[in-house]
């Protein structure tokens, strides 16, 4: 039950993100809130960066280490960012699809040294995505338009 709740909680907020990020258009990407704050490009990008080292590294442990930070320069357009997207999370899925209540309350032991129920480290991720889209909603904002109806 769990399982299948993360796995519909994690396909809702997803669903809200791409929502939100459809509403920009490439010459938004370079906005900022405000000098040192992440552009739009690199909110996407970190959203993706997060899920990808978190599940890849530190749950599957496929990647033995922390991975390098997507290079902005690679991501021109919003459909490079959405590609991108859907990519680190297809690998996601695949591995929720597999999981059930048992394999959830499994402790895992990160690589960075914390250990947590596999269940938390998932939360985690998701709440992140949560997090920074939130922050697109509130820039689409700050640009006049409106944001994700959450
Ligand atoms: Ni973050």
């Amino acid at each position: 039950m769990l399982a299948e709740y993360l796995r519909s909680h994690w396909a809702a907020v997803r669903a809200g993100l791409l929502e939100t990020v459809a509403k920009f258009d490439d010459a938004d990407l370079d906005f900022a809130p405000f000098d040192g704050a992440y552009s739009v490009r690199r909110l996407v990008l970190h959203i993706a960066h997060e899920e990808y080292g978190e599940v890849q590294h530190g749950i599957t442990q496929a990647l033995p280490s922390w991975p390098e930070d997507f290079d902005p320069a690679a991501y021109p357009s919003r459909a490079a960012l959405e590609s991108k997207l859907a990519e680190v999370h297809t690998e996601t899925v695949r591995l929720l699809a597999a999981l059930d209540d048992s394999d959830l309350a499994r402790e895992i032991e990160a690589p960075w040294g914390a250990t947590a129920p596999l269940a938390d480290m998932l939360r985690h991720v998701i709440e992140h995505e949560i997090h920074h889209r939130a922050e697109l909603s509130l820039i689409l904002g700050l640009l006049g338009r409106p944001g994700l109806d959450a």
